[in-house]
């Protein structure tokens, strides 16, 4: 058995954490033959709640779990760590608009930037899954100017994933068969889940499903416009299915990408083929060497529908990153 690697989680006692920690602790991430310390941030009004999480993580008796660290202070939580997965954050309160969210969110990211930056580990890796988790992202990386950009990463595998799921049901096939969908943009209603380049057994699904006015209708819709439903129908926001994409995204950034796919994040646009502003933290469909290393899916021809589609949730980030100018 190797040494312990150390996991930061945020928002412990939130429904999120109470599927990925346990997850976490049974090694389907980061294998098992890998020991983990879970240290998990709360706030302080939550830590009643999250002792009770502990003891139950604890009645798990995970052999690979080697200890367990709580705190209400960031400083404490990501000391050392290794990967850090904010989920914690406010909820999106009564009347409360997008802009209102990301003022509230805001001063949260830049404390745990900070605290990242002065205590995580020289290796340390970060989702940010917590809402609006672009520009969370955003924030914390700006507080964090000794942690490389490329160790940022805002979570859209779970649009990608519904993505998938739903193409698989339109063309009656098993969810495995569905490959090539690349998220882009913002994790919210403008994101762009890009089916012209997406493939159903190998073949473009455009052509398996032959229905171009359900995939620019009704299946982008219902992929942007999925947590509404959940809440809808459960009366509480998805959580079993973002803590398994928060699982996906890790192990798709640790995992060598297979020949020929993609997975979906939201990463730094500085740089980026595909003339997207730089400053942003935007999902493209991207590749992994296996060790970390991640770069953006080049050479992809976008039609014009998709340019359009990817500029209107870019102008969208722009405008979020407007919102919090003074906290970069
Ligand atoms: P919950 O409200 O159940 O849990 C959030 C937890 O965060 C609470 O226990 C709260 O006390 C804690 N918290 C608040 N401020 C904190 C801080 N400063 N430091 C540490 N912890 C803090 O929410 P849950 O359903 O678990 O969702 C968590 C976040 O994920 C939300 O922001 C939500 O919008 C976001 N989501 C993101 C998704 C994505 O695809 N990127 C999908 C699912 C989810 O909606």
């Amino acid at each position: 058995m190797s040494n312990p690697i150390r996991v930061a989680v945020t928002g412990g006692a939130g429904q999120i954490a109470y599927s990925l920690l346990f997850r976490i602790g049974n090694g389907e991430v980061f294998g098992p033959e890998q020991p983990v310390i879970l240290q998990i941030l709360e706030i302080p009004q939550a830590m009643d709640a999250l002792k009770g999480v502990v003891m139950e993580l604890k009645d798990s008796a995970q052999p690979l779990v080697k200890d367990i660290i709580t705190s209400d202070d960031p400083n404490v939580a990501f000391k050392d760590a290794n990967w850090a997965i904010l989920v914690g954050g406010k909820p999106r309160g009564p009347g409360m608009v997008r802009a209102d969210l990301i003022a509230a969110n805001g001063p949260i990211f830049v404390d745990q930037g900070k605290a990242i930056n002065d205590h995580a580990a020289d290796d340390v890796r970060v989702v940010v899954v917590a809402n609006p988790c672009n520009s969370n992202c955003l924030v914390a990386k700006a507080n964090a100017p000794d942690v490389p950009a490329d160790r940022w990463f805002a979570m859209t595998r779970l649009d990608e994933n519904r993505a998938k799921s739903q193409l698989a049901d339109k063309a009656g096939v098993d969810v495995t068969e569905v490959t090539n969908v690349g998220i882009w943009g913002n994790h919210s209603a403008t994101q762009f889940p890009n089916f012209e380049h997406a493939k159903i057994g190998g073949k473009p699904a455009e052509e398996v499903i032959n229905d171009r006015e359900w995939l620019e209708g009704e299946f982008i819709t219902t992929v942007q416009k999925r947590g509404a439903a959940i809440i809808q129908a459960r009366g509480k926001s998805s959580a079993a299915s973002a803590a398994n994409a928060a699982l996906d995204t890790i192990r798709s950034i640790i995992t060598p990408t297979p020949e020929g796919d993609w997975f979906s994040a939201a990463i730094p646009s500085d740089g980026n083929p595909y003339g997207i502003e730089d400053g942003l933290m935007y999902s493209f469909p991207l590749r992994s060497d296996g060790n970390g290393n991640v770069e953006i899916v080049a050479g992809l021809d976008l039609t014009d529908y998709a340019v359009t589609k990817a500029k209107a949730t870019e102008e969208e980030l722009k405008g979020e990153r407007e919102a919090i100018t003074d906290l970069l």
